[in-house]
């Protein structure tokens, strides 16, 4: 088993700009993730398994839950730890990052922030220990960047209400204990629903031969006539601004989730050059290599102080939905092309699993689509500087 050497590039000295705590998170987070994931995440993507058995892990370090208050299980945190931990599990692999994301900015951020005492004190908790795990249902096999167009519907029985409908490509429902649902009422307004295994009627086939995110696990919700209590309901908030609201937060966790993969590659790339000799002296001394290696440090040292200048604005509820979008949209690129290069570098030796540079570049092919696609992005930024809507 190869020996993780992985040392993070800080090329501008932002450590400087963090405090105590933010580095305190983000290194525990990397030792943990250096002891407990590196060793078993190239079999887990080969074989393509979420490793159930980091979960109690990933709950120990505050991956779930940074930012939810510690009266309901949270670690209390601020944004910058947030998008620290996220940026050092992403380092290792999307997937570990995504089951991360999911859990703390699509199930307990919706419940913390849209649902009733009640729920939270029920939920809320057992989301942040790991003993409940929990998926979010938005895009359905007809409307992936048009929300808005969902079918997935609820009607009113009195006592209960009826779910139909299905939800497709959706992190962690093969496993998940809970699903948080989106789904429209007779007046067509969308209402958050909080679905549990077992109910009758909800399955979550898996969605297998993905050759991105190998381990993470993916799949449908299907609701047949599933009997929903009306105390599952979230009752604050309503209309497609609820679940846009979770995804800016999990949007600003993947930005800073990109740069952990983007660095991981320069790291390994930077390293391989200086060991591979060819026409008798190592392949970093060669131009055409410095000139990869010196774009990607610019290019990662550029989207660390964009993403640290959103997080200070998050922190201070200043941050907007457009510069998230711009803030994602940079990073995922920033870190594709770094992968690119990268995998170059090492040659053929890029293209086996002994690297992660390949299994990273595979994974950001579904970074670059999820929580927006690229295209949906530029047109939010399009939006935001012009007043012109080119969506619709
Ligand atoms: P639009 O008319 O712009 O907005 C509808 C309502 O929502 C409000 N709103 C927001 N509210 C809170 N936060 C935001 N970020 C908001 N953005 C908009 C808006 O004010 C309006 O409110 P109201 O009261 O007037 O109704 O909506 P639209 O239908 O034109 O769509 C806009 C668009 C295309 C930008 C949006 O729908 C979009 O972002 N599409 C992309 C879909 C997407 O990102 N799906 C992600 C699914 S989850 C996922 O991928 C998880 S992967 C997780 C992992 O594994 O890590
Ligand atoms: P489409 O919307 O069909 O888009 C296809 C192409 O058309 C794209 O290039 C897009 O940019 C372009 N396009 C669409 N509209 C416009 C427009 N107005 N202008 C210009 N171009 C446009 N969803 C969840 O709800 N929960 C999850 O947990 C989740 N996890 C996921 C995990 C994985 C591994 C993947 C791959 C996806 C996941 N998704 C999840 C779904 C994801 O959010 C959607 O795939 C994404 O929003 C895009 O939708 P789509 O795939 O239907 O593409």
């Amino acid at each position: 088993m190869k020996q993780d050497l992985y040392q993070a590039p800080d090329y501008f000295k932002l450590d400087e700009l963090l405090t105590e705590e933010h580095k305190l998170i983000r290194d525990a987070a990397r030792e943990w993730i250096k002891k407990e994931v590196s060793p078993i995440i190239e079999d887990a993507c080969q074989k393509a398994i979420f490793p159930k058995k980091i979960l109690p892990g990933l709950a120990e370090i505050g991956a779930f839950g940074p930012y939810i208050p510690v009266e309901y299980g949270g670690a209390g945190l601020d944004n910058i730890s947030y998008g620290l931990i996220m940026q050092e599990l992403e380092r290792c692999d999307s997937g570990i990052r995504s089951t991360a994301s999911v859990q703390s900015s699509l199930v307990m951020y919706p419940i913390y922030k849209y649902g009733n005492e009640s729920q939270r004190k029920k939920y809320l908790p057992k989301l942040a220990s790991g003993e409940l795990i929990g998926c979010f249902g938005l895009t359905e096999p007809n409307h992936g960047s048009n929300p808005g167009g969902m079918t997935t519907n609820i009607k009113d029985k009195g006592d209960h209400y009826l779910l139909n409908g299905a939800k497709m490509w959706i992190s962690n429902s093969p496993f998940a204990d809970i699903a948080v649902v989106w789904a429209k009422n007779e007046s067509g307004r969308i209402k958050g629903v909080i679905v549990e295994r077992g109910m009758d009627g909800f399955t979550t086939p898996e969605t297998h031969n993905k050759w991105s995110l190998r381990a993470s696990a993916t799949g449908e919700l299907v609701f047949d006539d599933v009997k929903i209590p009306k105390e599952n309901i979230l009752p604050n908030k309503d209309g497609l601004g609820a679940p846009l609201g979770c995804l800016d937060s999990a949007r600003y966790g993947i930005a800073w989730g990109a740069i952990g993969a983007a660095m991981d590659c320069y790291d390994t790339a930077l390293r391989y050059s200086k060991e591979r000799i060819q026409f008798g002296k190592p392949i970093a001394a060669f131009q055409l290599q410095q000139k990869k290696l010196a774009e990607m440090i610019t290019e990662i040292t550029k989207a660390q102080f964009l993403t640290w200048r959103l997080g200070v604005l998050k922190n201070e509820n200043r941050a907007t939905t457009a510069q998230i979008s711009m803030c994602k949209r940079n990073n995922v690129e920033m870190a594709l092309n770094i992968t690119r290069d990268a995998r170059q570098i090492l040659g053929a030796m890029g293209i086996t699993g002994d690297y992660s540079i390949m299994r990273h570049m595979m994974n950001l092919e579904s970074v670059i689509t999820y929580e927006g696609t690229h295209d949906i992005h530029l047109l939010i930024t399009g939006l935001d500087i012009t007043g012109e809507n080119a969506f619709k």
